[in-house]
């Protein structure tokens, strides 16, 4: 039985990727190297630090930890300027929706973000009070796969790991969930994500009934 909805931010809830691939590319721009759409598609998920780690490798660019200090700093300043601009528009369809939804039913919901951010990105598009819990980047000190921000979740809620359901569509964070005995959703491909017990295209394809076939 389903008692909570743990949820992923960026590619579940809204598409905050534009906006780091925007800030990553120009940051890599000003170092004098580029980095494609394809290769953005592995800063999914992943947290800052590791992040600016994989593109200055890509770059073949070596800093020092201060000077990486400065630059992951630089980056989340444009990162802000973008996301101070977002609106309720760029909820992704349906992710609204499930939320009431999920309220409706009386199940709990959780954050569980690798986003030192997204307190101001639930604050912009108007979705802080559908949250019971946040768990975030700023809260959180093993990215995934590591399980450690959906325990946290779960212990938030006070609700059992076997009790929550994930909604995750990065492959590191399935893998988190299946690592903290949760059942998992996945917002994606098949082929990515084919380790979850579901996997729809997004939270429009998806109803709180068809929790209790988990
Ligand atoms: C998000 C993004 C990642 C980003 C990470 C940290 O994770 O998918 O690309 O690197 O947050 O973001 P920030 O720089 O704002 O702390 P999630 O877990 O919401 O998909
Ligand atoms: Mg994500």
């Amino acid at each position: 039985q389903i008692r909570a909805c743990i949820f992923d931010l960026d590619g579940v809830i809204v598409d905050t990727a534009v906006y780091h691939y925007r800030a990553w590319k120009r940051l890599a721009n000003e170092l004098g190297f580029d980095f494609t759409e394809e290769d953005n598609e592995k800063l999914k998920g992943i947290s800052r630090v590791q992040s600016l780690e994989l593109i200055l490798g890509w770059g073949g660019v070596e800093k020092t930890p201060a000077e990486k200090l400065e630059l992951a700093t630089r980056k989340n300043t444009w990162y802000v300027e973008m996301i101070q601009a977002m609106t309720p528009d760029e909820i992704l369809p349906g992710a609204k929706e499930f939320l009431q939804e999920v309220k409706a039913a009386g199940l709990k919901s959780a954050l569980g973000s690798a986003s030192k951010n997204s307190g101001l990105i639930l604050e912009r598009t108007g979705l802080l009070p559908f949250f019971d819990v946040i768990i975030d980047g700023n809260v959180v000190s093993a990215s995934k796969p590591d399980p450690e921000v959906f325990l946290k979740g779960a212990e938030a809620l006070q609700i059992p790991p076997q009790q929550c359901v994930v909604f995750e569509d990065a492959l590191a964070g399935v893998q988190a969930a299946r690592a903290g005995g949760m059942k998992v959703i996945g917002i994606g491909s098949p082929e990515i994500l084919g380790d979850a017990d579901v996997v729809v295209s997004g939270l429009s394809a998806f109803r709180v009934n068809m929790l209790d076939a988990l």
